[in-house]
């Protein structure tokens, strides 16, 4: 059975978990839902370890949403990624079923999954469109999260096809912004690479150091962008087929360092530390199913590295790993 959801999703009066709230995703999703006239819940990890099934089971029973957004994930940069793979394997595994599993059971009147671009192939074909999940080998160094996300992936289609569950899933391409982590030994390249770059102009350094080649291709999205593109799909879409959420554009990392370095007012040079891995050699989205229901994302790289930079200043002195230099 294949559920067809109300359409448009009325979140107006509903009651909304946010589960990864403290996360850069999660807090964006709640600062987007706050002009939504909806309730919101949340559970820190201290509330609730979404690994441990009674748990979640029993926070769920007494919070009763009629809606989840499912933020909550262990993610990480390349090096996080390929260093701690049970992390990145178990833990995904665990939430997600978890979280679906006592959704369905108190009944949500929808429930929106997050996956991630590096689902697809490692060498898909570029843009790369939603049909390409399962058609080749995956990237070796996020293999693990990869194949976690597509497990929710397909539970979620799993719960909408047996139980009229109205689930539905959206594929991210590589985020940024206000909340990231800047901890450079977890982090992906954009928060690193402005830590980096502004740590090297505070103590007058004349390099930076990038990781692989500075070749691969990436494309980012500004994470209040998503948070709009996600607010967009519960209320407009209905359908077990994943949607991609990106901007449609990428640039090689070495690209993104010098704008970067621009935006950070650094005139340093930038040199290669090859024994670090690229990864995929490239990851931009074909954005245009999310085009054809009505959204495009609004912010420019360069707005959202400056706001980012902001943040990040503003911040920094309750960064988890401390102060940059
Ligand atoms: O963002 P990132 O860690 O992850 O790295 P992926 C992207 C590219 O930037 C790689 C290079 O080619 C890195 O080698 N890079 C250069 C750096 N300098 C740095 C640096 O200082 N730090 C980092 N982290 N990278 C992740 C997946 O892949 O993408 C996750 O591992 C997730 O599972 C995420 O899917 C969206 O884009 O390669």
């Amino acid at each position: 059975m294949t559920a067809a959801g109300e359409l448009p999703f009325r979140l107006a009066g509903r009651r909304v978990f946010v589960a990864g709230h403290r996360g850069m995703v999660g807090a964006a999703v709640l600062r987007r839902l706050a002009s939504e006239g909806c309730e919101t819940v949340t559970a820190g990890r201290d509330a609730v370890d979404l690994r441990r099934q009674a748990e979640t089971e029993a926070w769920m029973a007494q919070a009763r949403p009629d809606v989840v957004v499912m933020a909550a994930a262990t993610v990480g940069g390349i090096l996080a990624n390929d260093s701690r793979p049970v992390d990145f394997l178990y833990d995904n595994l665990m939430i997600e079923a978890n979280v679906i599993a006592a959704a369905h059971r108190v009944g949500v009147a929808k429930f929106l999954f997050l996956g991630s671009s590096c689902i697809y192939p490692r060498l898909a074909p570029q843009p790369m469109a939603e049909d390409a999940l399962l058609t080749g080998p995956l990237e070796p160094t996020n293999q693990w999260y990869a194949v976690a996300k597509i497990a929710g992936i397909k539970l979620a289609q799993a719960y909408r096809r047996q139980h009229a569950m109205d689930a539905i899933s959206a594929m991210p391409t590589n985020l940024y912004g206000p909340g990231d982590n800047f901890d450079l030994a977890a982090s992906h390249v954009l928060p690193a690479l402005l830590r980096k770059v502004h740590d090297a102009k505070t103590r007058g350094d004349d390099a930076v150091v990038l990781w692989g080649s500075g070749s691969p291709r990436r494309e980012f999205l500004y994470v209040d962008d998503l948070a709009d593109a996600l607010v967009f799909l519960l209320k407009h879409y209905s359908s077990p087929e994943i949607v991609n959420v990106g901007t449609g554009e990428d640039l090689t990392i070495l690209e993104l360092a010098r704008m970067v370095a621009d935006v950070v007012g650094y005139g340093g040079r930038f040199e290669l530390d090859r024994t670090k891995p690229d990864g995929t050699p490239r990851k931009l989205l074909d954005v245009g199913r999310l085009a054809d229901l009505g959204w495009r994302a609004p912010t420019p790289l360069r707005d959202g590295l400056e706001r980012t930079y902001r943040w990040f200043l503003d911040n920094a002195g309750r960064l988890r790993d401390g102060a940059p230099a």
